[in-house]
């Protein structure tokens, strides 16, 4: 019988079954049950261990999870791995609490009454595949199939993007790019020809200066990232950290500049200013590799550190003794381009002026700057020719976004709201392991295209808030319970990972190569999944490089032949990858769509009186909303506080610990309170909180009302026109002191 609930209340989901609830049934994986290295006994105990790379964060560690006596026990880094160095963050470890939420998802469920009213019933896997086989084939028909968009976070994701080009669209996202990345990835692309890729191609080891321009390196914790950092610190490095905000970063460096937030550009053009009066940049690099010199020193010739001063409120003074710092050190100085960089609307230029930075000091391919990345070439499992679609979604974007280098996920939002033609209509989502309603920014309108689709399939492990907007809900076994694709990453070397499954998959939970095989064959699309299973895909891809399946069990990482050098030999010729076949400083192709051809500083929406910006950043302990219902990361913690400077608490009479509600410049009122931290580490025109909390589904109990969700005040996003990035930060809010009752004393 299905059981009413309210939007917050959610899913209904059938008796709790305890940790250990194991599926019932012959074991899902052929192989790796007798393959994986079994240790002696000891004391006793039976201590077995399986390679995995860590799904925690994007990041992708590789690990070995340790079991006793057939129960999780740890997961612990892999030695050889690029990633992780051997060592696990402390999300890592507590990966395994993804495993043991005895809240996770554990049937696959259907919606039975009108969307928003969350009405579910367990179904079978057959029923539920059945269902979503039956409706795609009815959308293709009346919409065409291009009508399927799919929106992909996290490794799993590989097999759902074959089915999605299987069944004839190419209208595949990941929401990091518009809200994260993306405008990197087009200043980088449209100055060098390439792109800084994940990980990061820096070379913080052997830096001796670098520069972190609102990158909370040590907070925003990628794992290998963070180590790389204190090698440098520990060799001496020097490090210029620009940030509102006393980050940790700023605790270890020589300089903190707390710059004004929203005028970063302004600070970067002066010291390119700098660099170039001060004839400070690398002469030889500059002429050999890039063009448009001139036209840059003529931009910023008026770019002056006194210009800059009045708008960044770091000091003229400053600004030139830090530009020298750099000078010094070049080119073993990496002015980090960050990585969650979809700030304020203008994130293109600014990543642009960050990548321009770098090659007046001759970092791009240089020791201690950015290295040449290499990655392991591992053939495709064959498969026909897809489809083609009659409609590209990126075709779409790049009309209004040129360099919207994939499909722009808010943009796919958009246009299920209002389509651009009547044949040109986005009727379905498939969304993998991403929680849009906490992600992407403006939560009325990401309701508003749910409920134009005809169909919304979620595929999660958590009943994460889309869930409750599905017509179908998968829950998909845990990173720990099942194979997936190989990872191969970008790095120093060329590597390759395994992730295999230390336990047979809990409840009634399945891996995705699992689900989209059944699913294929359903829609009649199995010739594009002609293996026998994940097994048989990743043992024949392996053997193509003269590895295997077994062997991979074995050593879990596997390191191949350099492909080349990891930097740029001393005066060697290089050809970028730019029309030019230069580094572009001026920039014809943004001329030609009527950008900026050099990066130019607009000044900013200030917050009304009385409201401060809002600002956010990351948890040490967390991953986004992923993670803040994980049993044991809670324990370390389980809500966010917002950061207040001690002027601005006097004026609004607040004290540490108390708890207050914020509301918005356009009246967006908090649902859940946050409580405050009274710090002089923040400026006094900003308060700052951690992202993913606040979450609003009493299904997880342990984030349920637990601080504050930053994105449900963020009603305006600054859009940058050059690739469609959702800037998050020009939201201003306001304190709400009446009924700020925190959840537990409600
Ligand atoms: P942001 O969230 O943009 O992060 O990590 P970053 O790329 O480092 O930056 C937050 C910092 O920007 C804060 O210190 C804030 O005070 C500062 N800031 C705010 N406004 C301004 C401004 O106008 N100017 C300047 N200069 N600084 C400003 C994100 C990264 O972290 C990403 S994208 C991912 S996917 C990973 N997520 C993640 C996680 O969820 N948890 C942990 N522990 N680590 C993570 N690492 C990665
Ligand atoms: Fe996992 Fe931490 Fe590595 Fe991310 S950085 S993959 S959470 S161990």
């Amino acid at each position: 019988m299905p059981t009413s609930f309210n939007r917050r209340d959610f899913i209904k989901i059938g008796a709790a079954a305890g940790i250990g609830t194991a599926m019932v049934g012959p074991s899902l994986f052929r192989r790796h049950p007798t393959a994986r290295t079994t240790y002696p006994r000891q004391q006793g105990d039976l201590i077995e261990t399986s390679p995995t790379y860590c799904e925690i964060c994007f990041w992708k560690c590789a690990g070995w999870v340790h079991s006793k006596n057939g129960k999780p026990w740890k997961v612990v880094g892999h030695p050889e791995d690029q990633h992780s160095h051997g060592r696990l963050c402390t999300r890592g470890t507590g990966g395994i609490g993804a495993y043991t939420d005895p809240e996770r998802l554990k049937r696959p469920l259907i919606r039975v009454e009108e969307r928003g009213e969350q009405v579910f019933r367990e179904v079978s896997w057959d029923e539920a595949l059945d269902y979503i086989a039956h409706k795609l084939s009815v959308i293709k028909e009346t919409h065409g199939p291009e009508s399927l968009a799919m929106f992909s976070h996290g490794t799993g994701a590989s097999h759902w993007k074959t089915l999605t080009k299987a069944y004839g669209s190419a209208c595949i996202t990941a929401p990091s790019f518009a809200q994260c990345r993306g405008p990197r990835a087009a200043g980088f692309y449209l100055t060098y020809g390439d792109v800084v890729g994940s990980p990061e191609r820096t070379d913080i080891a052997n830096s001796r200066c670098m520069v972190l321009i609102g990158s909370h390196l040590g907070e925003n914790l990628h794992n290998g990232q963070v180590q790389e950092m204190g090698t440098f610190l520990a060799n001496g490095g020097e490090m210029i950290v620009v940030d509102p905000r006393f980050s940790t970063a700023a605790g270890k460096a020589k300089h903190w500049l707390p710059i004004k937030p929203s005028t970063d550009l302004a600070l970067i053009l002066a010291w390119i200013h700098v660099l170039i009066e001060e004839e400070l940049y690398d002469r030889d690099y500059v002429e050999r590799y890039t063009t448009g010199f001139e036209q840059l020193k003529e931009a910023v010739a008026t770019n002056t550190p006194e210009w800059a001063y009045p708008i960044t409120t770091i000091e003229p003074a400053v600004i030139r003794e830090t530009a020298r710092t750099m000078a010094r050190y070049a080119p073993a100085t990496l002015v980090h381009p960050g990585r969650h960089v979809t700030w304020y609307g203008d994130d293109t230029q600014r990543s642009r002026a960050i990548a321009i930075l770098n090659a007046l000091l001759g970092s791009w391919g240089r020791e201690g700057g950015f290295y040449i990345p290499q990655t392991a070439q591992v053939p495709e499992y064959p498969h026909p020719e897809y489809p083609e679609p009659s409609w590209k979604m990126c075709e779409e974007t790049q009309k209004i976004f040129p360099y919207a280098l994939s499909p722009v996920a808010s943009h796919i939002r958009d246009m299920t709201v209002a389509p651009p033609a009547p044949d040109k209509q986005v009727k379905a989502w498939l969304v993998y392991g991403s929680n849009l309603i906490l992600s992407l920014p403006d939560i009325e309108k990401t309701i508003q295209a749910i409920q134009n689709l005809d169909l919304l399939v979620v595929i999660d492990i958590m009943p994460a808030e889309i869930c409750g907007w599905a017509d179908v809900v998968l829950p998909e076994a845990t990173y720990l319970e099942r194979y997936d694709d190989l990872r191969i990453s970008p790095g120093r070397r060329p590597q390759i990972a395994l992730r295999a499954p230390a336990f047979e998959p809990m409840y009634d939970t399945k891996p995705s190569g699992w689900i989209v095989k059944k699913l294929a064959a359903k829609m009649g699309l199995s010739q594009y999944f002609p293996w026998e299973d994940d097994e048989d895909y990743l043992d024949w891809r392996l053997r193509q490089i003269g590895s295997s399946l077994d062997e991979m069990l074995e050593i879990g990482v596997k390191t191949l032949p350099s492909q080349g050098p990891l930097y740029f030999p001393p005066g060697a010729d290089v050809t970028f990858n730019t029309p030019s076949g230069m580094i572009e400083l001026y920039s014809e192709q943004l001329e030609q769509y009527g950008f900026d051809p050099i990066p130019v500083y607009r000044a900013h929406q200030e917050p009304p009186a009385g409201y401060y910006r809002l600002i956010q950043g990351r948890s040490p302990f967390h991953t986004f909303a992923r993670t803040t219902n994980n049993p044991i990361l809670t324990e370390l913690q389980d809500e966010n506080t917002l950061w207040v400077h001690p002027t601005t608490a006097k004026d609004w009479g607040l004290e540490t610990g108390q708890y207050v509600h914020l509301e918005n410049q356009d009246g967006k009122h908090s649902t859940f309170p946050i409580r405050v931290q009274i710090t002089e580490r923040i400026r006094t025109d900003c308060v700052y909180m951690v992202h993913g909390f606040g979450h609003s589904q009493k299904q997880m109990s342990r984030s349920y009302g637990k601080g504050m969700d930053d994105n449900e005040l963020v009603t305006n996003v600054d859009v940058d026109p050059i690739m469609g990035g959702t800037g998050r930060r020009s939201n201003f809010v306001t304190f709400k002191l009446e009924n700020a009752t925190p959840m537990e004393a409600a």
